[in-house]
């Protein structure tokens, strides 16, 4: 698997799942509850995270990850930088013009590692260094993982700009629907 380094420790890694495991992935989450809590649709695993407090609290355990996302999580645990098994996974669903506002993941809540599997449609993904508001920005593709420890993970916010098209390379690509599956590991207690 090719992977391309965009920041120090952030890895992307294009084409993580087939195009038959993406519509697997899909097809199970559709199959499951949207929570429409958030401007965008949202679906949570494992542990409910709570976006206003900021927390994941012990009352918040959902049980453990449904067996359809075991191969996505056994090869995160052994074919890459993520290195263990995910405990919390949450689903976005993202129409054209629905983004995501610059955040850094709740750093008491979850592990070192974040791990961003995209699929259906791309999108740009912009990073803002905190200290020196350096800015870069990452194409997204379908079916590629983005994982984000250290630097990438504390020290830089990550952002999907809520827009209808993207530019790259000069040429304009209009999103479609985007799911993208963030898995991380709860820091109990935190
Ligand atoms: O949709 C994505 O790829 C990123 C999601 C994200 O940043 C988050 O859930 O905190």
């Amino acid at each position: 698997m090719n992977a391309i380094h965009l920041l120090s420790d952030a890895i992307y890694l294009p084409d993580f799942v087939t195009a038959k495991e993406e519509c697997e992935l899909v097809a199970a989450l559709d199959a499951g509850e949207w929570s429409a809590e958030m401007k965008r649709r949202v679906q949570h695993f494992g542990w409910r995270y709570d976006y206003r407090a900021r927390t994941v609290t012990a009352d918040a355990f959902l049980g453990a990850l449904p067996g359809w996302l075991s191969p996505v999580c056994a090869r995160l645990e052994s074919e890459t930088t993520f290195g263990r098994r995910p405990d919390q996974m949450i689903a976005n669903e993202y129409l054209p013009g629905q983004g995501i506002s610059a955040h850094v993941d709740c750093v008491p809540c979850f592990a070192d590692a974040i791990a961003s599997l995209s699929l259906l449609s791309a999108c740009e993904m912009r990073f803002r260094h905190r200290a020196s508001g350096e800015n870069r920005a990452l194409l997204l593709e379908p079916r590629a993982l983005l994982i984000l420890t250290g630097a990438a993970r504390y020290d830089w916010t990550h952002e999907i700009p809520a827009r209808m098209a993207d530019v790259v390379d000069g040429e304009k690509r209009s999103r479609a629907r985007r799911v993208s599956m963030t898995f991380r590991n709860v820091l109990r207690g935190g």
